[in-house]
């Protein structure tokens, strides 16, 4: 079995360094996914890796070697469990602390219909635990006496970085545990060996153990709520992990098992990786564990620097990370401010609402996530956050298509959802100046929340300003007035080279940057009267966005001129190249320009507009677009 492990880890080691992906974490479950799959037959019994990052030696045991060549690529296996794979894999997730929620129901569903021989197993992570959801299942499982549920806690102490909070404290406690077992068993063998008055003496010592452990070492917490106990193992012991999952898989009703294990395990250059352990990878060369490519500036080092220069003017600022510190770039303001930053774990929605209360006091927080992560926290955002008008900043990274890890992980949803939350004010900068620009414009916020969204990758070129009118950036001005061109955020550079192209095919296309793009400046209204269309490009789904607003001001003011949206239809996108995705969308120069073109030489009240058509087929009738 160990060479089985062996041979994984190399094999893992020379697949994900060439195409990028979740390498850390994966090594760090190799030997405990083996004895998982030993010990429970799937998919009679139900595996399920929370955040489903960590399941790459899963897919590996199922059948799927193979498919590593194309990892995270266009019809290649995606970065985290799919249905459409295997049968194997159960949850779509990406999402953290969502797996004991699906194991408790499905574990519940199994005992209803008398479908006892089958159990669920849970692989969830140290990181993934300090999610709220996480807890409410805990609570609700701990009531069951008959559920064959068994959630394997892969504790490598980290979640990218070292797994903060009163959770990774009491994990830390039971880690000690493990001296105080060795010391036992150091004590059954010499006490043993010691004729008359040494058993007696090990009894004695063994029947007060708890109350020793309890003093050493508090067990607390989870045998408190109820829950079977069984730890700490250690997760690279194979022969171990077999015996703990045995147990446990005979136990008839929850039980924890607590494993040990190390992110990044047999692989030097992720070990040496002292801030993230090889958590994510781009492309990597295997043998020293350095980048292929160089990467440019990316919108977050921009975020990232201008934040801790604002944290040096201004005392009142306070960054709040839900485990994300790197990613999301708040690492510098952390170097430069510690005592003014918070890493909450995974938990937006105690993000959000410990940020308003930061706000009441007089502080001003800024909260950065991955757009998709909003989607967690929504009704904080809405009721904690903007009924109490706290002047708290969101930042939204990742924001629009991000392409490779598929479906849950698109930032599309953010533009729809807060454009219903009243006193929220939403800025898409199109480039490194207008973001630093917009964050010093929402800091100076204080009585309404505020929000900025950028995507993913390499910051483009600075667009310079023609002319700024009541906030709104022209960026080409042609003189005919034939189309409006709305560019939200980062399509700037799309958006100029579809008004260049449009023109030579003989339409006059003059382009704006509305910056802050909720509320919508009313002064949009006056510009788009000179214009017969209007054409909105923004990277996010279309129902509910920034030409559905746009759309609802025109009509509010009884304006009829005719508004066209380009931007991402209501589906779900596989995992591929974000170009590639973009391209299927229809969101191209060719294409974008092309329809502009043919529509705008159709009659009016009769227009086709090619790309929406396209994106409408996905769509069903209460989706319609905008026409
Ligand atoms: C709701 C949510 N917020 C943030 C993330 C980003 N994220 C992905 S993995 C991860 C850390 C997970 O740590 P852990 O569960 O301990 O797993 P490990 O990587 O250590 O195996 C985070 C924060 C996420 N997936 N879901």
């Amino acid at each position: 079995m160990s060479a089985l492990a062996e041979e994984i880890r190399a094999f893992l080691i020379e697949k994900v360094t060439r195409s990028g992906g979740h390498l850390g974490p994966n090594l760090g479950v190799v030997e405990l996914t083996l004895a998982v799959h030993r010990i429970f037959q799937s998919p009679k019994d139900v595996i399920l890796f929370d955040t489903g990052h960590q399941s790459y030696v899963h897919k590996i045991l199922t059948g799927r070697a193979s498919g590593f060549d194309l990892l995270r690529q266009r019809g290649g296996l995606a970065g985290y469990p799919s249905r459409a794979e295997s049968a194997h894999d159960v949850i779509e997730n990406s999402h953290a602390s969502t797996s004991l929620s699906w194991g408790d129901g499905i574990s519940r569903g199994f005992a209803l219909q008398g479908e006892n021989d089958r159990s669920v197993v849970v692989v969830v992570g140290d990181g993934a635990l300090t999610g709220g959801m996480a807890w409410e299942a805990l609570n609700n499982i701990a009531t069951s006496k008959d559920q064959r549920l068994v959630i394997l806690v892969n504790d490598n102490e980290r979640s990218y970085s070292p797994t903060i909070g009163g959770l990774a404290t009491h994990l830390a406690t039971l880690r000690m545990t493990r001296g105080y077992e060795k010391f036992l068993d150091w004590g059954k063998e010499f006490l043993q060996r010691t004729p008359v008055v040494g058993n007696p003496i090990y009894e004695t010592l063994h029947g007060i153990k708890k109350g020793i452990k309890d003093i050493v070492a508090p067990q607390g917490m989870f045998e408190d709520l109820g829950l079977k106990y069984i730890g700490p193992i250690d997760g690279h012991d194979i022969a171990a992990m077999e015996s703990a999952l045995e147990k446990a898989k005979h136990y008839g009703a929850p039980v924890i098992v607590h494993a040990l294990t190390k992110k990044g395990h047999g692989y030097s250059p992720a070990i040496a990786d002292e801030a993230e352990k090889f958590h994510a990878i781009g492309i990597l060369d295997p043998e020293t564990g350095q980048p292929l490519a160089k990467s440019g500036i990316s919108w977050t080092n921009v975020f990232s620097n201008e934040l801790a220069d604002i944290g040096a003017e201004r005392k009142e600022i306070v960054a709040i990370t839900a485990a994300m510190l790197g990613p999301t770039g708040l690492d510098e303001f952390q170097r430069r401010f510690p005592e003014r930053t918070v890493d909450v774990g995974i938990a937006e929605q105690h993000a959000l609402t410990s940020a308003a209360g930061l706000a009441f006091v007089g502080m001003h927080p800024v909260v950065a996530l991955y757009s998709t992560f909003l989607n967690r926290a929504f009704d904080q955002l809405l009721l904690d956050v903007s009924l109490h008008h706290a002047g708290v900043t969101l930042v939204l990274d990742r924001a629009g298509i991000t392409g490779d890890d598929g479906p849950s992980h698109h930032g599309i949803w953010d533009l729809a959802l807060t454009g219903i939350i009243p006193t929220l004010q939403v800025a898409a900068p199109r480039d490194g100046t207008r973001l630093k620009e917009s964050l010093r414009e929402a800091l100076d916020i204080d009585d309404a929340p505020t929000l900025i969204r950028f995507p993913k990758g390499a910051l483009p070129q600075d667009i310079g300003t023609i002319e700024r009118v009541d906030g709104i950036d022209f960026l080409y001005r042609c003189e005919s007035d034939d189309v409006l061109l709305v560019s939200v955020g980062a399509f700037a550079h799309l958006a100029l080279e579809v008004a260049a192209q449009a023109q030579r095919e003989g339409v006059g296309v003059t382009v704006i940057d509305p910056r802050w793009v909720k509320p919508l400046p009313p002064s949009l209204l006056d510009i788009a009267q000179r214009y017969s269309r209007v054409v909105v490009i923004e990277d996010g789904i279309r129902h509910g966005g920034i030409a559905s607003s746009l759309s609802e001001m025109f009509r509010d003011a009884r304006s009829s001129i005719p508004i066209h949206s380009v931007g991402v239809p209501l589906e779900f996108i596989e995992h591929s190249k974000r170009a590639e995705i973009l391209h299927d969308l229809g969101i191209t120069v060719q294409d974008i320009s092309r329809s502009i073109v043919e529509w705008h030489s159709s009659p009016l009240g009769n227009n086709f507009f090619k790309v929406e058509m396209q994106s409408q087929e996905h769509e069903s009738e209460s989706h319609k677009p905008i026409r």
